[in-house]
């Protein structure tokens, strides 16, 4: 008999098909069950590494008795969809970021996880899991800088072949530095001002370098700059002042080369070699946390909260004014 948690992994494109490579051989006590792409053939391929069964319709392969657990890679607008359906088959899963990507979708899986009175979701929120997002969060837990004051948050990612909509550069990509803000300073977002401009001048409207500026629920100030075509890589880290010093994650954890006169770092192409890391250990806890019945990563509560925030930055766009962001209060089972 095979033994393990049997995972299927819904959505094979970058993300997708790294997880499952990774459920195949990094994680113990899991095993790569099933996976899901509407491409069968990259599906296959991916399958292949296990033997994993393949399917082409997602609820089909929640519904699996093969599978146990899930995790939801699909593209950001079948999220919303297959969280629900994994409550409903009553599945644990791992659901990618953004959790929805309509904020009453989101409140609709709050209230049906809430209804089942135990957390069977996480949300991909993987910063959670960087050693050196950690490091901070330990210093700043220590008081080794004091009070936090200031959270600042730098976002720098490769072009991609269909640009993103300025929407998407809040939603999909700073909701990841959303998170790192509320999650580093313990406080929420209460308001957000985005401005935006556009790097290549034969794009229209697409503002694709954005200045988030925030005021957080504790009284703390915090500022992202995402920018989705750096020219020279991938380059994603925080730094936070505090009333008695500064910590910040390192630059590049690549190898400093010193030659002719000049002193370099290789910069990383891409998230999934710059967290290639964090993937994994996000994963291994994960499971652990699976097996032992309490899921206990990123909630849906803060896929919930990061998206509102995220909104109110495309309404602060559009306004070309601050928006507020409502916190309601937070359910008995995120406490
Ligand atoms: C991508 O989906 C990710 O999750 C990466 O971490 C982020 O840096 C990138 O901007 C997103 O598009």
């Amino acid at each position: 008999m095979i033994s393990g948690l049997g995972v299927g992994v819904i959505g094979t494109g970058g993300m997708g098909g790294r997880h499952a490579r990774n459920i195949h051989t990094a994680v113990g006590g899991a095993r790569l069950a099933a996976v899901m792409d509407i491409d069968a053939d990259r599906a296959g391929a991916v399958a292949s590494l296990s033997g994993a069964a393949v399917f082409t319709d997602g609820e089909a392969l929640i519904a699996s008795e093969d599978v146990d657990a899930v995790i939801v890679a699909s593209p950001d607008s079948t999220h919303a969809a297959l969280a629900r359906a994994c409550l409903t088959h009553g599945k644990p899963a791992l659901v990618e970021k953004p959790l929805a990507t309509e904020l009453e979708d989101a409140a609709r899986i709050v209230e049906q996880e809430a209804s089942l009175g135990k957390r069977l979701l996480q949300v991909g929120l993987m910063r959670h899991y960087d050693p050196q997002h950690v490091g901070v969060k330990f210093t700043l837990d220590d008081g080794a800088v004091g009070r936090p004051l200031m959270f600042r948050g730098w976002h720098r990612n490769p072009p991609e072949a269909t640009p993103p909509t300025s929407a998407e550069v809040l939603v999909n990509s700073a909701i990841h530095d959303l998170y790192s803000a509320r999650w580093l300073l313990g406080q929420e977002v209460s308001e957000i001002y985005v401005r935006g401009t556009t790097i290549d001048p034969a794009r229209t409207d697409q503002l694709d370098l954005q200045l988030v500026t925030m005021a957080m629920s504790g009284g703390s100030l915090a500022t992202i700059e995402v920018n989705k075509d750096s020219g020279f890589g991938y380059e994603v880290g925080v730094e936070i002042t505090g009333s008695e010093g500064m910590v910040s994650t390192p630059p590049h954890h690549t190898s400093v080369v010193r030659r002719a006169g000049l002193m370099s770092q290789r910069v990383e192409p891409d998230w999934l070699e710059r967290f290639a890391v964090a993937y994994v250990l996000e994963l291994q806890a994960w499971t652990a946390s699976v097996l032992a019945g309490r899921v206990e990563g990123p909630s849906i509560w803060d896929g919930y909260l990061t998206l509102a925030a995220a909104l109110a930055g495309v309404e602060s766009v559009s306004r070309d004014a601050p928006v507020h962001v409502d916190n309601p209060e937070r359910p008995a089972l995120y406490a």
